[in-house]
């Protein structure tokens, strides 16, 4: 039976599993918004700008670890995806983004709300298609969720001009996708990881460094069988968080410019580290040369141009991590590595992560109290700045997906459509948006989105009155002066309620808890607005251009030895 080009998307969107969409609408989408009613097992979720769209579909995929889409029109709308996508593109997270052009005969043209999507987007999608036949349309729709979720996965751009919505072909959804060029590497080589193995054997102070890439793969079990097994302590990545549960013993923090003195101890000491499923971001190594200066390094990453590419690498597994890690299990000695650990945990003691004495209210505190109230259970999704790094410190993860943050692009705006995204993937769990005053603002008409969709998403804005983590490095490195980063803000109760949801505004530590405790009770959304001690720094801060080894402690903080 002959179908529109609209049709034909929708059929496809079905047949991969799809639920849920995030978009907006507008002149070269009105063919695909109007087939969008007959199939209502598709959910069309409105945003109020199309940065929500891609950042609500990446917080559906990280959240339930399925293709998140998101839809868009031509010109602004698809340039309005662009951070969304780049963010997406940065962490990993399959992405489809369906986007409308102009009708081809007008390509190329300056058509009204032209723009070359497919151009713009080239270097962060993994792969990008402008459709100028129906015919293709499934067969691309088919390649496109492919490509996101496999190998590597990633966002990939789907450009459809207007006439091909509305254009007809015979419907017949592929069963397989022929690409020659794409065949991702997912067995080791099994010389190499048995070089691995005898590394990791003779060494004395082995070191894991778990990245997203362990929750990509699912290989939550391996990751811990290697752990247990030869003893090995467990660092993650910042996106590494809940791969490996937080409060393991052999769990060490994350390492990195704001991560644990203890982790960065670790590396710094380590004589053998495998490092899985992570890129060695410059965030997260530090000054490069000065990175593991002890240690040979085991890298698995399923994309070759990972290996190498920042850190020295002397045994590179190209493979997926958790076909590669069960064969490496199976040649791993048990260890107990005793003196190593011990020193760990002598280093964690010396330098815990405590929140000081305070009168006023620290913003630690109130994220800290979060924890405790939903005894880790919830799944927190958090903008960019100094808010984040405290939730990332404070909130301790022990199940995968329940951090969801913006790791490789730092996108500002990211916490309260990704909230949306990941309450609506997962409706059964608490979902709590940890935002800066700054962040919220980037992205705060989402409200109506969470108004009109019923979304019960429970929001914690930390309200500093400053970009935070700008004011800090102006603070630090340059003298006090805090140009443009004094921000000033509406009333966020005042502006949640003429959204029509519940708020509180939070300024004493004692209305803590009673306010936490009251936005998970109440059904629906939920602001809270904590008004915070102003100029509290995060801590341990690795400083720009140091080596991990030089981590700076809040001022004042006694070292325990
Ligand atoms: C879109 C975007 N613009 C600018 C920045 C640079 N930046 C990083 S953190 C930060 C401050 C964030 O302020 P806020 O959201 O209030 O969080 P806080 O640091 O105060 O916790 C800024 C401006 C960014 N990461 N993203």
């Amino acid at each position: 039976m002959k179908m529109t080009g609209a049709q034909i998307i929708c059929e496809s969107l079905v047949k991969e599993g799809v639920e849920v969409i995030f978009g907006l609408p507008g002149g070269a989408v009105i063919p695909l918004y109007d087939a969008l009613p007959q199939y209502p097992q598709l959910r069309h979720v409105l945003v109020r700008h199309e940065q929500g769209a891609a950042h609500a579909a990446d917080g559906y995929a990280r959240a339930t670890g399925e293709v998140g889409v998101c839809f868009a029109t031509s010109g602004p709308g698809a340039t309005n995806l662009v951070t969304g996508i780049a963010n997406a593109c940065l962490d990993s997270i399959p992405v489809v983004a369906i986007t409308g052009q102009v009708a081809s005969p007008f390509i190329g043209k300056d058509a009204f709300q032209e723009v070359d999507t497919t151009g713009i987007t080239l270097p962060i999608t993994k792969h990008n298609y402008l459709v100028l036949d129906v015919g293709s349309l499934a067969r691309v729709i088919k390649e496109a969720f492919h490509l996101a979720r496999t190998g590597r996965p990633g966002p990939v751009l789907i450009d459809v001009p207007r006439d091909v919505f509305i254009d007809r072909a015979e419907f017949c959804y592929p069963s397989e996708v022929n690409l020659p060029g794409y065949k991702p590497t997912l067995k080791g080589h099994p010389p190499q990881i048995k070089k691995a193995a005898k590394l990791l054997n003779e060494a004395q102070r082995p070191l894991i460094i778990a990245g997203r890439g362990v929750t990509i793969s699912r290989a939550y079990a391996e990751l811990r069988e290697l752990a247990e097994t030869a003893q090995i302590p467990v660092v993650t990545t910042l996106l590494g968080i809940g791969c490996f549960p937080g409060s393991h013993r052999l769990s060490f923090g994350w390492l990195g410019m704001h991560g644990m003195a203890y982790a960065n101890m670790a590396v710094d000491a380590a004589d053998a580290i495998i490092a899985v499923g992570m890129r060695f971001d410059d965030r997260a190594t530090a000054k490069v040369s000065a990175f593991a200066p002890h240690a040979k390094v085991v890298h698995i990453d399923i994309d070759p141009a990972e290996i190498g590419k920042n850190v020295r690498v002397d045994v590179p597994i190209v493979g997926d991590v958790t076909l590669v890690l069960k064969e490496l299990n199976k040649l791993i000695s048990p260890a107990e590595h005793t003196d190593w650990v011990r020193q760990l945990d002598a280093w964690r003691k010396e330098r815990p992560s405590t929140i000081k004495d305070s009168q006023g209210l620290l913003p630690q505190f109130a994220i800290r109290q979060i924890y405790e109230v939903t005894q880790g259970e919830a799944v927190v999704v958090t903008g960019v700045g100094q808010h984040q790094m405290w939730t990332a410190q404070h909130y301790c993860c022990d199940r995968p997906n329940s951090l969801i943050s913006s790791g490789g692009l730092g996108a500002m705006g990211f916490g309260l459509p990704a909230a949306i995204g990941a309450k609506i993937g997962r409706p059964n769990s608490t979902v709590w948006c940890v935002d800066g005053d700054g962040s919220f603002q980037m992205t705060i008409q989402e409200l109506a989105t969470i108004a009109q969709e019923r979304v019960a998403v429970k929001i914690a804005i930390i309200n500093n009155g400053y970009l935070g983590m700008v004011r800090q490095w102006q603070e630090l490195f340059y003298e006090r002066r805090y140009v443009a980063t004094p921000l000033s803000g509406p009333d966020f109760v005042k502006i949640a309620e003429a959204y029509g949801l519940p708020a509180l505004r939070v300024k004493h530590k004692e209305e803590v808890v009673p306010a936490i405790k009251q936005a998970v009770e109440e059904e629906g959304p939920f602001l809270i607005d904590f008004v915070v001690e102003p100029e509290e720094n995060v801590y341990p801060m690795v400083p720009p251009g140091a080596a991990l080894s030089e981590v700076m402690e809040a001022p004042g903080k006694e070292v325990a030895t």
